[in-house]
């Protein structure tokens, strides 16, 4: 960094600000903003970095900047995302910025087919130059491909995916139907998989990877929890919405379905209608049809129910699928819903138990009508549980124990649960069947997975899909760089997972001595911490013994272990198992028939089946095979929080960050003794305490603080002679505070 050249230095929302050093301390520099001249403030040296000699130049591959570092890269990107060049290389990743609206002939059929056999670099940065190049790679060097898309929830890994399979199909298709079928098994996965949360709209509640020679689907845990429940603003599978609002009344007559807002698996999470804000706003003038804007409970105004409706059925049709199978998928879907309408009461007898509430009787006869099941047989499997004594030696006694409310509420969503991912594993399967089984020696897959999420209280759910994204993690560090947190993870039975199945196989297992067994196992693991030591408040309301945090490599996350036990477990109780292998339905009951079978075990007999470690084998099965793949990333970025076109934020909420120990060593000269003798964490406490500054601009995490938009720079410009003169009066006080 030379007299007189600007540099990028720190800056609280933008990342980065172009700057001059006008003094160079020990280990910090004292730094003029080129936009605020007169201006200065400090900024450790490790955070200052040489900027490009003309910072409006962009280039298509990062490595081609003449200094490549954090700020020239996040620079580069960010200049051509606002000039709609979404794709950026780094050497041969691709970068892909989420542009939230379609860029015209970005994707068009010339675009295609201008990018066929050309290598990469040749044309500007392209997710269909990585597809090509993974093609002409599988053929040159006869080895199968894997094109690995990760990137946080919203981040563009869906879209970017089919962009992939588009392409292929398209350039190096057999030019039969097979081709279009790749692509229009789309609409119908992301109908039964994908929902709506507050990151995305359209976000993927399980993983595929699309094997696009030969054309197979795998699929990886679909979130269970959503069929019975969510979370505030956010959306059950969005097949329950479609079918309500577009089935034909013919339809809708057989099933007995009407507005959603009438089911309570999908009134609870209750998308209300929420205009007011910026993005909803955006993308509602976006849409060209206003019609369903009309707004009523669950008529969620960014999404077209009915429209999608009709292009999932368009795509159903293409892919072979018949009315009456069809109508299969809709009557299982519509018999969830009944399902989750039935009520339970205590039975106001000794026995202890319950029955079915009066007005869920009409709700049980649907159900029992959707789903082949005789009426009573589902009341009595509903309200009680077999069990096999061995009472006085009597081995395998048979009893019917009654069920509490609580427990029957249990029960019935257990089955909803079982029976819609027992439906989506059937969707899976049978898109697959559509792929007419070709031998191929090669293949190239594509790996859409669930990104990485976190929201206020994050469950079992989070912790799989972020444990997912550790995992390809590892994987894209194994290839490009290496350090991971897997251990932690999956470890035999010291990792969190087989805890918690050692935990499960108690004879009563609790979440709370789950969490505790977590804690004293891993005290030292630097990548696991206690709710209690964190500063963030939100995770000290957590127990010990109802939470940890893991620190991912995409950030720390804290779980909450309430129900990780219970979501654990695959295996639904004796009496509903069988219930539903005896359905009149034929499509029911091999739905359970055909599950038990490939689980190699008689799911019924069983307790406990380990959702986590069954994810693990899947995890590392996938893993085994895309390690004997050559591979290419894309990594896929989300510009803002908003979901909106042209806006590009740094970190939201605490954008700028500082490690205790430089801002340690940056200010101990200036302290008095006492101060200095504390650890750099404390210290900073003290410091901050000392310096008045509010508590809600700035948090403490384990390694760093972070400051709100702007509190950084306040902070650091304050002068380091009046920090003096006030620390000489405070230090006293606040250390008494600590
Ligand atoms: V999640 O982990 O499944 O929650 P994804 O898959 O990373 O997530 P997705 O591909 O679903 O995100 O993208 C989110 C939304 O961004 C899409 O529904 C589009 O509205 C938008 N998007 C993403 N990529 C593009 C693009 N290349 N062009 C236009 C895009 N819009
Ligand atoms: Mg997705």
């Amino acid at each position: 960094m030379e007299d007189g050249k600007p540099v990028w230095a720190p800056h609280p929302t933008d990342g980065f600000q172009l700057g001059m050093i006008v003094d160079i301390g020990a280990d910090s520099l004292t730094i003029e903003p080129l936009r605020q001249r007169g201006k200065t403030f400090l900024a450790p040296m490790s955070q200052v970095f040489p900027a490009e000699e003309d910072v409006n130049k962009h280039v298509e591959d990062n490595c081609s900047l003449m200094y490549l570092n954090e700020a020239t890269l996040l620079n580069n990107v960010r200049i051509r995302y606002s000039k709609d060049h979404i794709y950026t290389y780094v050497a041969n990743i691709l970068i892909a910025v989420n542009p939230y609206f379609d860029i015209a002939k970005l994707y068009a059929p010339e675009t295609i087919k201008a990018y066929q056999g050309k290598s990469l670099g040749t044309l500007p940065p392209h997710v269909y130059a990585i597809a090509d190049k993974a093609f002409r790679d599988m053929k040159v060097l006869k080895m199968s491909q894997s094109i690995i898309v990760s990137g946080e929830s919203g981040a563009g890994k869906t879209e970017n995916t089919k962009f992939v399979l588009r392409y292929l199909t398209t350039t190096y298709g057999t030019g039969q139907d097979i081709d279009e079928r790749i692509v229009e098994a789309n609409p119908l996965l992301e109908a039964f998989g994908n929902a709506k949360t507050v990151r995305n709209n359209n976000s993927s509640r399980f993983g595929k990877f699309n094997k696009v020679v030969g054309g197979f689907v795998s699929h990886y845990l679909l979130e269970k929890s959503r069929i019975c429940m969510q979370s505030k603003e956010e959306r059950n599978y969005h097949i329950f919405y479609r079918l309500c609002a577009g089935a034909s009344e013919d339809i809708k007559k057989k099933l007995h379905l009407d507005s959603p807002d009438l089911f309570r698996y999908l009134n609870r999470g209750c998308t209300k209608y929420f205009a007011n804000k910026e993005s909803d706003r955006q993308i509602m003038q976006n849409r060209k049809s206003p019609e369903h804007v009309k707004s009523g409970a669950l008529k969620d105004p960014l999404l077209d129910d009915k429209g999608d409706f009709e292009r999932m059925c368009e795509a159903m049709k293409r892919i072979g699928l018949d009315d009456t199978e069809k109508l299969n998928l809709f009557r299982v879907v519509a018999g969830v819903l009944h399902l989750g309408n039935i009520d339970f009461e205590e039975a106001g007898s000794s026995s202890g138990g319950c029955v079915l509430q009066n007005q869920s009787g009409q709700t049980l006869e649907y159900c029992a009508d959707l789903l082949g099941l005789d009426e009573d047989d589902l009341q009595v499997s509903l309200t009680t549980r077999v069990m096999l004594t061995t009472a006085g030696g009597a081995k395998g006694t048979v009893i019917k124990v009654p069920l509490k409310v609580e427990q029957a509420n249990n029960a019935r969503d257990a089955l909803a649960k079982a029976m819609y991912s027992r439906l989506f594993d059937h969707v899976v399967k049978r898109v697959n069947q559509c792929f007419p089984f070709k031998t191929s020696n090669n293949f190239i897959g594509v790996l859409d997975i669930a990104g990485f999420e976190y929201f206020e209280h994050n469950s079992f759910e989070q912790f799989c899909i972020n444990y997912c994204n550790e995992k390809l993690q590892q994987f894209f560090n194994e290839r490009i760089l290496k350090e991971d947190c897997i251990d932690l993870v999956e470890a035999k039975l010291v990792g969190i997972l087989d805890i918690l199945d050692e935990e499960s196989r108690l004879p009563q297992p609790s979440d709370q001595h789950f969490a505790v067994a977590v804690h004293s196992k891993h005290s030292k693991h630097f990548r696991l911490t206690v709710p209690r030591k964190s500063k963030l408040a939100v995770h000290r309301n957590v127990r010990d013994d109802e939470g940890f945090i893991v620190r991912h490599f995409a950030g720390a996350v804290c779980y909450e272990t309430r129900r990780f036990v219970e979501k654990n477990n695959d295996a639904l109780h004796m009496s509903l198992e069988g219930l539903m292998c005896e359905s009149k339905d034929n499509f029911v009951r091999e739905l359970f028939e055909n599950s038990a079978k490939d689980s190699k075990q008689k799911a019924g007999k069983l307790s406990f089946i380990s959702v986590g470690n069954k994810f693990k084998t899947q995890l590392n099965l996938l893993l085994e095979k895309l390690r004997s793949t050559g591979s290419s990333f894309i990594r896929c970025v989300k510009p803002n929080l908003k979901m909106v076109r042209h806006h590009c934020s740094a970190r939201g909420g605490f954008p700028s960050r500082a490690p205790f120990h430089e801002l340690y060593s940056m200010y101990k000269r200036y302290m008095p003794d006492k101060l200095t003798r504390l650890d750099p964490r404390l210290f900073c406490k003290a410091l901050f305490k000392a310096l008045g500054l509010n508590a809600n601009d700035y948090k403490f995490g384990l390694t760093r603080v972070f400051f709100r938009p702007g509190k950084k720079v306040q902070w650091c410009t304050l002068s380091v002679i009046k920090l003096r003169n006030k620390m000489r009066y405070r230090a006293q006080a606040c250390i008494k505070i600590q």
